[in-house]
């Protein structure tokens, strides 16, 4: 051997050992899309099946379709792929040879797929078929992802559809960039320079958002300004949907209630009056001029202030049912926000979505979706599902689930929400006798909803990962697949998530999903166990803040929820408290109601006990609570140790990022732990359980701190 190949030997085998040690630097701006080579012993089989890709038709969607396989398939398995194996993709309609192949394509409906491996004259085609070229588009995702995660792919037969029909993110996006509750920069939306600007990142929102199955976008905050609704901003969101359309992603907006009198000349937004309803209907029709797939409303009314319906002694089935009347002739729908709570009301504020719906169950138009949150109070780390889910058997219900995480720690604490996000939908209503899951509400089954939708609140900005975080990037993927499927196995999501955003190496897959697996508990632990909630900073909902009390609400204070004095703490929410256990399906009401049946998890959600209540570890409640704080605390550290352990598999930037995230974790986790003992001790007055360290500082050190800069307000 010449001196200088032997170099090169030398070189590629000290390469292949150090491979892990040297993953070339990134940022995570490429998501789960990656497609970084095929480690070289298993590429090989890949190459054989996934070769050349047959040519397809030219339309919108199969172009891209065409052009994402290639550019995974490239950078998986490199240019040159000739084992001789053809990937054929396409529709009955737009490729003759998919016709003749007369697959059965019925499972795939309107947006799904089947892909199939078939031998032809000894030669493996892996076809990619679907009924509409949105379907071969999921379709090319999902065959990248099984070489992404190293599935085999030579002898494929597989069909997936969705099973809900509107899989939408909500932006919270402001017209200035700002982006309530964003904790990843600013908004992607440059509304300045659209429509004649288009940010090439545009194109890689809607691919990845396709490659998880997820077709549309509200592009405007909920508390809604009107100017969305003006010529110039439809001319700015019609670009958007340009550039979506081949993605299979449509627009919506957020609609203000008030538009009328704002930008209609009009003195009032009476939902009965025939000026307002004129108003309503010509904009939609100019809406529908410049964007004719725009999906339709959401509105956020009658809540925290916004203006609606109620304003005029109108309901809230009076107002959405207007709207929908106006987009509906061209095929929209409005989703109406279940996320109220009245001003003057006095009651537990957890009933008052329920109370003011359930009474209009069947009175709202049928291109309607009431978009109820998963808990009753506000997306907090954990609370038992919403009462409407199961209540309203002739209204079309929908999830809304937070991505961005307010009120789990920003986007410096890593938590996975997949975990939290499965638990709500697999939790049992009763409502139409066991297995009446929240899952069956959303997807239609239980009720036969004729339109079924479950809405993320984006955590998407202008940082060059998207997310504020790299493991962020997870609760946008893990909402997309558990918005197609809302019975997926969170932890199955996970861990296709890993191996296709870090590495498919198990030696990092197993470790890092435990770690993702446990870490909404974590959470839960430090800042919220046992069913507490809502004890977060005034505001900014940055940090611990079970001292908050007075100013202008009561329920909008930490002592209204936790209830805490001398004797006890909790919310009773059984009949001898507020009585919100009645608004759940009597089984349900039952369990909760019952301290021999709640679960522990949600404990002082329900009930109002005692510091001295015995739990189920035989610990007095206080012991027990104090117990779990530390606990928390403790699991974050456990999280710094597994990702140290697994620096061999990240590359550099990422590995160091997420380990400084996770040292401001652990710092929090800790001030959430010692600021809520704090606080609570001064009302007990109970010494610490044996073992567990005072907190180094006095409440009032606590209390005074301020975080006026803090983000996403
Ligand atoms: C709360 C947020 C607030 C939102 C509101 C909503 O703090 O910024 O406007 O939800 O969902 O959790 O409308």
């Amino acid at each position: 051997m010449r001196p200088s190949h032997m170099l090169r030997g030398l070189f590629l085998a000290a390469g292949l050992l150090l491979a892990p040690l040297i993953a070339r630097a990134e940022d995570g701006h490429d998501l789960w899309l990656r497609y970084r080579p095929v480690e070289a012993g298993a590429a090989g089989v890949y190459r054989a099946s996934a070769g050349t890709i047959a040519p397809v038709a030219d339309t919108p969607a199969l172009t891209v379709a065409r052009a994402e396989l290639e550019r995974g398939l490239a950078g998986l398995l490199g240019e040159r792929r000739d084992g001789g194996g053809e990937i054929l993709l396409g529709t009955p309609r737009s490729s003759p040879r998919i016709a003749t192949l007369n697959l059965p394509l019925e499972a795939a409906g309107a947006e799904g797929y089947r892909i199939r491996t078939l031998i032809e004259g000894g030669r493996s085609v892996t076809v990619i078929a679907a009924n509409t070229d949105v379907g071969v588009l999921h379709g090319v995702y999902r065959y990248l992802a099984l070489i992404q995660t190293r599935q085999p792919i030579d002898r494929l037969d597989l069909v997936d559809a969705p099973k809900v029909r509107y899989r939408l993110l909500n932006h919270w996006d402001n017209l200035d960039r700002s982006v309530e509750r964003g904790y990843a920069g600013q908004s992607i939306w440059d509304w300045w320079r659209l429509p004649d600007v288009r940010d090439p990142r545009y194109v890689d929102y809607a691919r990845a958002n396709a490659s998880i199955g997820i077709n549309g976008a509200v592009l405007n905050n909920v508390n809604a300004k009107s100017d969305s609704l003006t010529a110039p901003y439809i001319a700015k969101a019609a670009a958007l949907a340009d550039t979506f359309r081949p993605y299979g992603i449509k627009v919506y907006l957020s609609a203000r209630f008030s538009s009328p009198i704002e930008i209609g000349g009009l003195k009032t937004a009476d939902p009965l009056d025939p000026a307002v309803r004129a108003f309503w209907k010509s904009k939609a029709d100019e809406i529908y001029k410049a964007i004719p797939d725009f999906g339709g409303f959401l509105v956020k009314a009658n809540s925290e202030g916004q203006p609606g319906p109620q304003d005029y002694g109108r309901t809230h089935a009076d107002g959405a049912n207007m709207l929908a009347q106006a987009v509906g002739p061209h095929g929209g729908i409005v989703m109406w926000r279940a996320f109220v709570y009245s001003h003057e009301q006095p009651d537990d504020r957890a009933k008052q979505g329920y109370s003011e719906f359930k009474p209009f169950d069947g009175q709202f138009a049928e291109n309607v979706i009431v978009q109820v949150k998963n808990g009753a109070i506000d997306f907090q780390p954990r609370e038992p599902f919403h009462p409407l889910f199961g209540a309203m058997p002739k209204t079309n219900l929908g999830m809304e689930f937070q991505i961005t995480k307010e009120y789990l720690g920003f986007s410096t604490h890593l938590a996975y929400l997949g975990p939290m996000w499965e638990e709500v939908l697999k939790a049992d209503t009763l409502a139409a006798g066991k297995g009446s899951t929240v899952a069956k509400v959303v997807d239609g089954k239980l009720h036969g909803y004729s339109r079924t939708l479950m809405a993320g609140v984006a955590n998407i900005g202008t940082d060059r990962n998207w997310s504020g975080s790299q493991f962020d990037q997870a609760n946008w993927y893990a909402f997309g697949r558990l918005a197609w499927d809302p019975e997926a196995s969170s932890e199955a999501i996970a861990r296709d998530w890993a191996a296709m955003a870090f590495s498919p190496d198990k030696r990092f897959v197993g470790p890092a999903v435990a770690m993702m697996m446990g870490s909404r508990e974590a959470v839960v632990d430090y800042m919220t166990p046992m069913g507490l909630h809502h004890l977060m900073g005034r505001s900014h909902h940055y940090g611990p803040g079970p001292w908050v009390a007075g100013g202008e609400r009561a329920d909008w204070t930490s002592v209204y929820y936790h209830r805490a004095d001398k004797a006890g703490i909790g919310f009773d929410r059984t009949a001898k408290g507020s009585n919100a256990v009645a608004q759940y399906a009597p089984p349900a009401a039952a369990g909760f109601s019952d301290l021999s049946t709640v679960d522990e998890k949600d404990l002082l959600w329900f009930h109002h006990l005692p510091w001295g209540y015995r739990t189920r570890s035989g610990r007095p409640l206080w012991d027990e609570l104090v117990g779990r704080y530390s606990r928390g605390v403790k699991t974050v550290g456990g999280m710094q140790a597994t990702w140290a352990d697994l620096s061999p598999y990240v590359d550099a930037e990422r590995h160091g990022e997420v380990a400084a995230y996770l040292a401001i974790q652990r710092r929090e986790a800790q001030w959430w732990r010692d600021a809520s003992i704090a606080y609570f001790q001064s009302i007990n007055g109970l010494p610490l359980p044996k073992g567990e360290a005072p907190p180094p500082l006095s409440l009032e050190a606590y209390e005074a701190m301020q975080f006026p800069f803090a983000p996403g307000i």
